[in-house]
């Protein structure tokens, strides 16, 4: 038999069932999942930004932008392509998934690792379809982060609708992170609506490539899919915390990314803090330490924390600090207990 030097195929596995040495060799398999018409929005807005190291998958109803869409995988929902639109099947928080389209979504989630479910909670395709994509890809064994966005309040009735959807996705992810549209309109008033929404997509961006980076490409401190597993499994409500700056003042910009009015982190608590610092080739792994050890110590509480660091190209004299803190849902225990002691992980 000659022996063939390829990995093994990707099974479907669970990083839970998987022994921890097999993970340190093994890349995990990470899949972004986008949903309805704001997730592909921010899916195109990862493509121009040029994510490494994920698949990409797009589900939505049919348009023409869906034929245009660079992902490994595009599933189009509500009927057949081929059809006039005047046939296709309209689709609302109250659709279902034929078969046909939950066996496509579960082949081509078999095996992943990690999935993040990226949607708009209008009421549409992203509010139905989002949950299912997440209840899909948690059976086949994956993390499931999801990433929604909540319409506007002036956005009325959508509202409503976006709350139970939420519940939904919730109870389908490990983790989710809420991203406020209302936010934007403090933040950027003047804006044009497009201009706005790719703050909030930049912002999906860089939390996609804050944990995809450090696990599958080369990095100053490289993260391992088994501690970011005991992290995110299960861990409720994420808030994301997002700051850049100038690497000569690694300080102001904790601090900014401490107070970003886009980011809903008044909750002053959580258990687990995910970090990732990237700079330019003045960053060493030291300084990175440095700087989560300085973001914790201002955090003012000690969750669980692992941290990562890269150098990126481009990023001469820059630094970007992006940070997701678990567990902050109200009904969480206050007093995370001995587990929870401050500890760094990373090498
Ligand atoms: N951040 C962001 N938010 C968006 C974008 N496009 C729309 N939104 C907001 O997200 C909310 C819902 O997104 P949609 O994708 O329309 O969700 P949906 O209505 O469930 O699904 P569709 O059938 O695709 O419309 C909207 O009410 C907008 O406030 C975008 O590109 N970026
Ligand atoms: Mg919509």
């Amino acid at each position: 038999m000659p022996h063939h030097h390829c990995e093994p195929p990707p099974t479907t596995q669970t990083l839970a069932r998987t022994e921890d040495n097999e993970l340190r060799i093994r890349k995990p398999l990470i899949m972004v999942a986008s949903c309805g018409g704001a997730g592909m929005n921010a899916l195109e807005n990862l493509n121009r930004t040029g994510l490494r190291g994920a698949k990409k998958m797009c589900i939505n109803t049919a348009s023409r932008r869906m034929n245009e869409i660079d992902a490994f995988e595009v599933i189009t929902l509500g009927g057949n392509q081929e059809l006039e639109p005047t046939h296709r099947m309209e689709t609302n928080a109250n659709s279902t998934l034929s078969l046909l389209e939950k066996e496509r979504i579960a082949s081509a989630l078999e095996g992943t690792d990690v999935v993040f479910v990226i949607c708009g909670l209008g009421g549409d395709t992203g509010t139905y379809v989002a949950p299912k994509v997440a209840d899909i890809a948690r059976e086949s064994g994956a993390l499931v982060v999801g990433i929604a966005c909540t319409p506007f309040s002036v956005e009325g009735g959508r509202c409503i609708i976006a709350r139970s959807g939420l519940e939904l996705l919730r109870a389908h992810c490990d983790t989710i992170i809420i991203l406020e549209n209302d936010r934007l309109l403090e933040l950027v008033p003047n804006l044009p609506i497009g201009k706005a929404f790719q703050a909030m997509d930049q912002l999906i961006t860089e939390s996609v490539m804050g944990f995809t980076e450090p696990l599958t490409q080369e990095s100053l401190i490289s993260m391992h899919s088994s501690d970011l597993l005991g992290l995110f499994k299960n861990s409720g409500t994420a808030a994301l915390i997002y700051g850049e700056g100038s690497s000569s003042e690694p300080g102001r910009t904790i601090d900014e990314a401490l107070k970003n009015p886009l980011l809903d982190f008044d909750a002053g608590r959580g258990q687990g803090l995910m970090v990732h610092i990237v700079g330019g080739p003045e960053l060493t792994s030291e300084k990175a330490t440095e700087i989560t050890q300085e973001l914790v110590s201002k955090l003012g509480f000690t969750p669980r924390v692992i941290h990562s660091a890269r150098r990126r190209d481009g990023h001469q004299d820059r630094l970007t600090i992006t940070a997701i803190l678990t567990g902050i849902d109200d009904d969480r225990d206050d007093d995370p207990g001995e587990a929870f002691s401050m500890e760094l992980t990373g090498t």
